[in-house]
């Protein structure tokens, strides 16, 4: 059985658990705490650190770089979820830069605010440490400062994913794409608090979402 080693509400988690349920395939959850990432590290033979990984019976699967999609290419290539199709590679390259860029940005400093809630006492050093080296001193404490605003910043960057959704079901096409299980990673790490929802304003992104959060491969055969 596929295992992902993971922890919950990192974005590109939950974009690659949506996908192995997208698939309704058996799978494992191992939640690892965010600041010990020794499994990973032991299971990729201390070639990355990073999550989430796969372990599919010898295979272990990771990724190579920023943005590679080596997990989400290698679950579609086993299971025919249709999620790369060759005419729509160069589209989602662009679009899902964007998402991983521009949408995770602001997404997870507004679930970073509320890390108390999500990380366990004894991970807090680890977790402080890690964040104040990537991102400076008192960066947790500026984020909730910049909160309203940063809001305001994700609706605003949400409104060309918003356009695409008034004519289309899903993102770029008929069914669901890569890029929608991507952005879904990015809003499903937003929503995981429970302290926000998406933008009022954007009314067909809030089906959509709702969509992504069910749908199934077995949807969309012909
Ligand atoms: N492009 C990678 C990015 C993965 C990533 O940035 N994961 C974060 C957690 S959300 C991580 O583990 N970063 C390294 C670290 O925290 O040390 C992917 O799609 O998996």
């Amino acid at each position: 059985m596929i295992e992902l080693i993971q922890f919950p509400w990192s974005p590109f988690c939950i974009v690659q658990r949506r996908i192995l349920e997208f698939a309704g395939v058996r799978f494992k959850i191992t939640n690892i705490p965010n600041g010990d990432r020794a499994l990973v590290w032991k299971l990729t033979k201390q070639r990355y650190y990073g999550v989430p990984i796969i372990r599919d019976g010898r295979n272990v699967v990771f990724e190579m770089n920023e943005d590679s999609q080596v997990i989400a290419k290698y679950l579609d290539e086993k299971f025919s979820l249709g999620l790369f199709p060759r005419e729509l590679e160069g589209v989602q390259s662009i679009l899902w830069r964007n998402i991983e860029g521009q949408i995770e940005d602001v997404a997870f400093r507004l679930t970073d605010i509320h890390w108390r809630e999500l990380v366990p006492v004894s991970d807090h050093l680890r977790f402080i440490r890690h964040k104040e080296r990537k991102f400076g001193r008192g960066c947790l404490d500026q984020w909730r400062v910049l909160e309203p605003e940063m809001l305001k910043q994700l609706e605003d960057r949400l409104l060309p994913y918003e356009e695409m959704l008034v004519y289309r079901p899903f993102l770029i096409d008929e069914r669901p794409r890569f890029v929608d299980f991507d952005l879904y990673g990015m809003l499903g790490d937003f929503l995981y608090t429970g302290h926000y929802k998406l933008p009022l304003a954007h009314s067909h992104l809030k089906k959509w979402y709702r969509r992504m959060t069910t749908t199934r491969h077995t949807d969309f055969c012909t």
